[in-house]
């Protein structure tokens, strides 16, 4: 470790004092640990963690393992007869067909506690956690997406609220119904003008004069289940008091709605483009009456309650992918390995290996994140936000890619209707647009952590205000930048692997230090201004994605290594492989984020679009028109 002398800790000093106008930096959001009176609780999220440029390792390594004998057994249980249900009862293609899944199919998926899978028994569920549920997810995903949406719409998050928020009371009335006695739930947030930005919807619920109910009016649109659902997570506006100015204001609050109160119609189902078999419609609340006590979580909170349901929901999205991938690997290398050309099979040419690894690079990334994050969750780890946006990103562009390489090596065969992939590619498509779409996610990683480093800096700032009093916290900082920005010391993550991996470790934790410095950089030179330029928040987030893959992965293989299973070798090769290439990518994303050249070309990129905008499409005919 490098000492420090007294010259160095005073230039690191006076370094650290140019960061003061960090003050202005991100505005909005209330800086952490100063607003609020709770007590502060230390940030555990590796990702977050890692724009300041600091490792904290204790959800990555060493890779996390929750489940007792106990569950895994009944996990085991479980696996054969779900396994059982798509191949001799279900039938995808067929749900496909019709754009419904026939009742007779959906009597099995209730009878074998599908719909209840994370419900505890007390209710009627198979009292699953988050882990447990995310390896039913796999075989969900690698069989039938459309009959995926039907159940993860219903328990993803159609009823998760009640599981997550629920009174006692709410729990006993609803929990039941939606495990197992055939009360399909679904979640209805979206509004025709209210996507992406959730907090903008027009919903609105007006409390009666007895305070006792309130009466819901408005629409929602793409409600998934909503032609089939009799119990509804919904949110609306409604007006809040705020206790000190006594100033009237409109907050999100969310309600468990049943069909059963009146005035909720729904619209004929979508006709859509993939997950056909999935029931998607418009929801109309007309003069609803919505008792008080169906008010979920507290009034004027429901945006958070949206949010964090979308949270906890969304490694399920990573775990099913990687369940997609894994099928569509499948049907790829049967081709490869059987498939004859120039007097060859396919698996020997090079073109058709460099897809079939990557492939599985992917599909290994996928599932170790979704994994990870699961048994982060199930021990109690409130800091996921940014994991599971990352998982949702990473999963649903990893399976799109996987499946048209799987049609790419097929073919013209994988064009064709009868191996599966063109529906599992149209499937696919809506993963990258829904639960958040990926480009919002992105702007929302990187400025949730861009905001966390700027706090960081703030706290700096203010122990500098009184240095004799914060000596401790300043050299540990000083001595940080110091080492990290020479080159020596910086993140060390040699002691979490195996010696197989050591270079792939050095590579990652290189990564980690240029993300923080990247990071503090781009703060710096763009301040509060950082939140318009989202071109370079999207590189800093694709940063951030392929650290924690590369993390995920190192800390997996680790593991399997460590306890010497068969796969042990296939698994390191596969994490070391992915470290080459996502440090390259990462140190692309890095280098553009940072560099001045990039507001130029950003320029160029804004320019272009507004012509585009202004003329209604492309403005290129030019020469070619001339004749
Ligand atoms: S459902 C519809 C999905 N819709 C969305 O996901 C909407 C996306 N939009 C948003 O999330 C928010 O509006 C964004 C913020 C992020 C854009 N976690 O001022 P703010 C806090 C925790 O930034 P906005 C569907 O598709 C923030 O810190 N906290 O907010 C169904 C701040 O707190 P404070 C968060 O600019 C598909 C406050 O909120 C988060 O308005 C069916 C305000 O923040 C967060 N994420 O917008 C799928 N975001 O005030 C079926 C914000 O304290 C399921 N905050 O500083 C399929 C499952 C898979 C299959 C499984 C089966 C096998």
């Amino acid at each position: 470790m490098l000492k420090l002398n007294s010259y160095g800790s005073r230039k690191l000093i006076l370094d650290i004092y140019k960061y003061r106008f960090y003050s202005a930096a991100v505005p909005k959001r209330k800086p952490e640990n100063e607003a609020s009176k709770e007590p502060k609780r230390p940030n555990e999220s590796f990702m977050a963690n890692i724009f300041r440029g600091t490792l904290v390792s204790k959800q990555v390594f060493p890779y996390p393992d929750v489940l007792t004998l106990e569950q895994k057994e009944t996990t085991d249980s479980m696996l054969d007869p779900f396994q059982r249900f798509f191949s001799d009862v279900n039938n995808a293609a067929r749900n496909d067909d019709n754009s419904v899944i026939d009742d007779n199919t959906l009597k099995n998926l209730w009878e074998l506690g599908g719909m209840g899978i994370q419900v505890p028994s007390e209710y009627g569920g198979l009292g699953m956690n988050n882990t447990q549920y995310a390896r039913l997810c796999q075989i969900v995903g690698a069989n039938d997406l459309g009959l995926g949406i039907t159940l993860g719409a219903h328990q993803s998050i159609g009823f998760k609220g009640i599981l997550l928020y629920g009174t006692p009371e709410q729990k006993a009335k609803y929990l039941p119904k939606v495990a197992s006695e055939e009360v399909y739930a679904a979640f209805a947030l979206t509004e025709p003008s209210s996507g992406s930005d959730a907090n903008s919807i027009r919903s609105r619920a007006v409390k009666s004069a007895d305070n006792k109910y309130y009466i819901l009016n408005g629409s929602k649109i793409w409600i998934s289940n909503g032609g089939l659902a009799e119990v509804m997570t919904v949110f609306a506006q409604t007006e809040q008091i705020d206790k000190k100015t006594g100033e009237k204001k409109d907050k999100v609050t969310a309600f468990i709605v049943e069909r059963s109160f009146g005035g909720v119609t729904s619209g004929p189902p979508e006709k859509k483009m993939g997950i056909k078999a999935s029931n998607t419609t418009e929801v109309y609340f007309e003069d609803v009456k919505i008792p008080i006590e169906n008010v979920l979580g507290k009034e004027g909170e429901g945006f958070k309650v949206a949010v964090n349901i979308l949270n906890s929901g969304r490694f399920g999205m990573g775990a099913t992918m990687s369940g997609t991938m894994k099928k569509c690997i499948e049907i790829a290398t049967a081709h490869a390995n059987s498939r004859v050309q120039f007097g060859q099979k396919i698996k020997e040419f090079g073109t058709i290996q460099e897809k079939l690894a990557k492939m599985n690079i992917l599909q290994y990334a996928t599932e170790s994140m979704a994994f990870m994050i699961s048994q982060n969750m199930d021990s109690g780890s409130q800091d996921y936000h940014l994991e599971t946006a990352i998982s949702k990103i990473y999963s649903s562009e990893s399976a799109w890619h996987v499946c048209d390489e799987a049609i790419q090596i097929l073919g013209g065969m994988g064009f064709m209707k009868e191996t599966g992939l063109e529906r599992i590619m149209r499937d696919l498509r809506i993963f990258r647009i829904f639960e958040g779409t990926n480009e919002v996610l992105r702007l929302f990683v990187a400025l949730s952590g861009v905001q966390y480093a700027g706090n960081h800096l703030k706290e700096l700032q203010r122990a500098l205000k009184n240095p004799a009093a914060n000596l401790g916290f300043i050299f540990k900082e000083a001595s940080r930048r110091a080492t990290t920005t020479i080159g020596l010391g910086g993140t060390d993550l040699s002691t979490f692997v195996v010696p197989e991996l050591q270079e792939s470790a050095k590579r990652t934790a290189a990564c980690i230090d240029l993300f923080g410095r990247t990071t503090e950089e781009v703060l710096v030179k763009y301040n509060k201004n950082i939140i318009n330029e989202q071109i370079i928040l999207n590189h800093l987030a694709n940063a951030a994605i392929d650290i924690y893959a590369m993390i995920a992965t190192l800390s997996r293989a680790t593991r399997t290594a460590q306890l010497n299973l068969p796969t042990a070798e296939h698994e390191l090769n596969l994490t070391k492989a992915l470290s080459i290439q996502a440090t390259e990518r990462v140190n692309q994303h890095l280098r553009k984020a940072s560099s001045g050249q990039l507001q130029a070309e950003n320029k160029l990129i804004s320019t272009l679009a507004k012509k585009i905008c202004e003329q209604d499409g492309v403005h290129s005919t030019g020469v070619i028109d001339l004749h």
